[in-house]
């Protein structure tokens, strides 16, 4: 527990408050947030509110405090978890996680990004050129991500529109020899200002690119001029050095937006066919080859294959869709080339030891905006999955734990969200799958029959609601259809759009198109634009079905690494470095389940481990285990050695592990152990010398 801080400040750690209430809980965050104090613990875990102004506590110096130090020692610090992370994983050869949580602008991904400083900082004190150079594609890759996949929005200037998860490798010294991402659904539809890169790029351009490359490129210098990007209002821009990002198709994503389409008698046309030029130039590909995959879709009957035109709408829905697809597939090449870059490659673990990792993940955060879609939806899932996670991992697990090894133990009552994450993907009757059956419905396939599937199904469902089922909530007035009550808050939702993007349906025609462009990267990206139209038979997966697939996957990953959490606090929505909107504030608390992690965390115990283990580590600090003790049990032994320190009245002796109530005990045994192994490493030096 962190008890260098001076009492001015509040209780660095809540498990110190006097008593565990709502209300002392949010003094103590609010006089910490006065008093510039952004970082609390909840025993390990970091409790961060968003300070909105630069803090001078992320330099050399602070790094230096924090290097080795265990957590209690310091002021509460991300400096301190990243630590922690690190020298389990060192000590321990165990792979670990630090998950980051907490709403849309509740500072997550800057979070993220310090953590990651932190471990640069640290590790490599030889400066290996080799990991030097590792570390810096680590720290670099993050910058490229955030332009292409952050976005200003109205909760966020620097909103991630994707979820990422980075993993970095360790050798057996402990420096970093690689990594990977995994990303996870980008969010395509910025109704807002758009991806930092297309504004940036735009802008940078127009101020500087000489008129012989704004013209090769087909760039206007009016910004009005695209449909797909709307620059308003004032962006902070620090991704200007990245501008020599030159992949001119980029552009197409917007330049697309322009392209309109008429008709003539019962004939689709392009209204604007100059810009079609242009898109052939940008693809590498040929005119009329354009043309067709905007007007025409291939279609397959039997063993006819025909050509049917498009209706303007289609035409429209068409060329958004390819907008958004091609950006998404550049999103992820990008992913790919990074992690060709960064990943371990001729690692032989027989030679060199286990590599381990740290994982990091920083994630969309819960979001509630005016019109909530099909992405806040996933987004939303998303969280629910996570807390779940620390539900799993912190409260329920460490409760029952105590039961099974027959600790005297009050359960302690916290809100399970297990059934909003069953609402929305469990098999046949979640709205996942109720979305799935409505888009393989052969007749009619429109968002309405999704919300009468959701009507049916989920009628009695104690967190579903929707217009039909309460016709007289307030909440759902206008385009809102049905309303989920998440654990952070209830959300309306409208169901336009839904069946539209789950099928996340790309024309076959388009694939084709750019697969046979002469540009061998566009070329890669659409590997499946080789099959014939005869050939393509299986209906691709949706986008709901891979969302959770991919979440599924992403949680048992955690879940297999050993955790380490920061919950991150928004004090106000008006980005105000003085505001604590108490309400507000209170609000995350009780979402986030801050007031049960302090019930649980005091109640409970630091540390745990089996009694083999435990005497393997610290057999040589006690008369009676070292080097073997003669004690009816390894039980019986670790009761000696504890009560030998006076340690006794910290623990609990459980059926197969033994618990440690704080910290501080763990530490003193570490010390204790550290300098007996230093004694035995002096005395065999001496045998060795022959001087004993
Ligand atoms: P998020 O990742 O949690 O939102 P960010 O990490 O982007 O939120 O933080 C939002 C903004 O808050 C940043 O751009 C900074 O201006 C400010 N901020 C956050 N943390 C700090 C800090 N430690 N020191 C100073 N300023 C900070 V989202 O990505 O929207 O869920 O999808
Ligand atoms: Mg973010």
């Amino acid at each position: 527990m962190a008890e260098h801080e001076s009492l001015e400040f509040g209780k660095a750690d809540f498990v110190l408050l006097d008593t565990v209430s709502m209300e002392e809980f949010m003094a103590n965050l609010k006089l910490r947030f006065e008093k510039g104090r952004i970082y609390s613990y909840i025993g390990e875990v970091v409790v961060s509110v968003n300070p909105y102004r630069a803090m001078n506590i992320y330099g050399r110096d602070t790094i230096e405090q924090y290097k080795g130090r265990e957590l209690y020692e310091r002021p509460p610090h991300l400096f301190a978890i990243a630590d922690a992370a690190y020298k389990a994983m060192k000590r321990r050869n165990k792979d670990t996680c630090i998950v980051i949580s907490g709403e849309s602008g509740a500072g997550k991904t800057e979070a993220s990004k310090y953590i990651m400083q932190y471990i640069a900082a640290i590790t490599n004190p030889n400066q290996r050129a080799e990991v030097e150079r590792v570390k810096n594609m680590l720290l670099k890759s993050n910058c490229v991500l955030e332009a292409f996949g952050n976005a200003k929005t109205n909760r966020n200037d620097n909103s991630s529109r994707f979820g990422k998860y980075m993993d970095i490798n360790f050798d057996f010294k402990g420096d970093p020899i690689g990594g990977h991402i995994n990303n996870y659904l980008l969010e395509k539809v910025s109704g807002w200002l758009g991806f930092h890169i297309i504004c940036v790029f735009h802008l940078q351009l127009l101020s500087g690119a000489p008129d012989s490359l704004l013209h090769s490129l087909h760039i206007k210098k009016d910004p009005k001029a695209y449909t797909y990007i709307k620059i308003g209002g004032q962006i902070k821009i620090t991704y200007v050095k990245l501008l020599v990002v030159k992949s001119s198709w980029c552009f197409c994503c917007f330049l697309q937006g322009n392209l309109t389409f008429g008709v003539d008698g019962d004939v689709t046309l392009i209204e604007n066919t100059k810009q079609v030029s242009v898109i052939r130039d940008l693809l590498s590909t040929k005119e009329e080859n354009v043309e067709k995959a905007l007007l025409y879709r291939t279609v397959a009957t039997g063993r006819d294959v025909i050509e049917k035109q498009h209706t303007t709408q289609e035409a429209s829905y068409g060329r958004d869709a390819l907008a958004k697809a091609m950006y998404e597939r550049l999103f992820c090449w990008i992913v790919g080339r990074i992690n060709d870059i960064i990943e371990v490659k001729n690692y032989d673990a027989r030679i060199h030891g286990k590599n381990t990792v740290i994982g990091v993940l920083d994630i969309y955060g819960f979001e509630i905006f005016q019109n909530n879609s099909f992405e806040q939806f996933c987004i939303n899932y998303c969280n629910e999955k996570l807390q779940q996670l620390f539900i799993q991992l912190v409260l329920k697990q460490e409760q029952e734990e105590y039961q099974r090894e027959g600790i005297p133990w009050k359960h302690i009552d916290y809100f399970n969200n297990q059934i909003i994450v069953d609402l929305v993907e469990q098999q046949h009757k979640g709205i996942f799958s109720i979305l799935d059956e409505a888009c393989m419905n052969v007749g009619k396939v429109t968002d309405e029959v999704f919300l009468q599937g959701l009507d049916v199904k989920l009628a009695k469902h104690a967190h579903f609601s929707s217009r039909k089922l309460s016709p007289t909530d307030k909440s759902l007035e206008f385009d809102r259809d049905f309303r989920i009550r998440h654990y952070a808050g209830d959300v309306a939702y409208s169901v336009v759009g839904f069946i539209d993007k789950n099928k996340d349906t790309l024309f076959q025609d388009f694939k084709r198109l750019l697969y046979n462009s002469s540009n061998p990267v566009l070329k890669g990206m659409w590997p499946e634009g080789k099959l014939r139209i005869t050939e393509v038979t299986k209906r691709p997966l949706t986008a709901a079905t891979l969302f959770k697939n991919s979440m599924i996957l992403l949680v048992e990953n955690l879940a297999s690494k050993e955790p380490y959490y920061v919950r991150c606090i928004k004090p106000n929505d008006v980005k105000s470095p003085l505001l604590f909107e108490h309400e507000r504030c209170r609000h995350q608390v009780e979402y986030l389940g801050l007031l049960e992690n302090v019930r649980v965390r005091r109640a409970g115990f630091a540390y745990r481990q089996t009694y083999p283990r435990f005497l393997q580590r610290y057999k040589m600090i006690s008369e009676f285990t070292w080097p073997n003790h003669d004690l009816p049990s390894d039980k019986e032994a670790v009761k000696k050695l504890l009560q030998g320190c006076r340690f006794d009245h910290d623990v609990a002796y459980g059926k197969t592990k033994v618990f440690i109530r704080t910290p501080r005990t763990l530490f003193s045994l570490e010390e204790q152990r550290a300098e007996m192994v230093q004694r035995i490493i002096l005395f065999l030096q001496k045998v060795w010398r022959g001087a004993l």
